[in-house]
């Protein structure tokens, strides 16, 4: 039975599109989480109590997704020791290349993990989230091993069906 629980944290309700691809994928692994829309610089101090009392509650890890001058995945890390992967939101003018910096480039000493830029991100912070708990726990583990299996499998069918041989004949 897992005895912990993911938090996804995003900056504000215009990235719940981006976000829900690592709800989507926490489901699929049956992994416990907590949805939450909380701005670094517009509730700093929520942000502060959210964080704490995660880590009083048993959180493994958090998820942080935002744009713009994409501060939140940092602030949270200032907050905890417990990994914080940062997904960098594509809807700004600058098309998600400040996001991707700002959380990329953290000074040396208090890391975030950063992801793709967009939903991408979002559902490989969840997978590396999972792959964090796969540690620990066999069923996890089991899940994630058919997942990749089964996309293997899917490519392969696939591949084989859409397979072009031409013989150099005139047709
Ligand atoms: C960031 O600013 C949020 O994460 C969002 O991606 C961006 C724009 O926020 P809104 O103005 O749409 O609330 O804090």
């Amino acid at each position: 039975m897992i005895d912990t629980f993911a938090g996804i944290i995003m900056g504000s309700e215009s990235d719940r599109g981006t976000m829900q691809g690592a709800a989507d994928i926490l489901r699929e692994f049956h992994i416990p989480f907590e949805w939450r829309v909380i701005s670094a610089h517009r509730s700093p101090e929520l942000l502060q109590e959210f964080v704490h009392d995660a880590e009083k509650r048993g959180i493994s890890f958090f998820i942080a997704g935002a744009g713009g001058s994409a501060h939140l995945a940092g602030v949270i890390a200032s907050f905890t020791t417990l990994p914080v992967l940062g997904v960098p939101i594509h809807n700004t003018k600058l098309l998600g290349l400040d996001s991707l910096l700002s959380i990329v480039n953290m000074p040396a000493g208090i890391p975030v993990a950063t992801f793709s830029v967009g939903p991408a991100g979002a559902t490989n912070a969840a997978l590396f989230g999972v792959a964090l708990l796969a540690a620990k726990y066999p069923e996890v583990n089991s899940i994630l091993r058919n997942y990749r299996n089964q996309k293997k499998e899917r490519l392969t069918a696939d591949s084989i069906k859409n397979a072009v041989v031409y013989d150099g004949k005139e047709v």
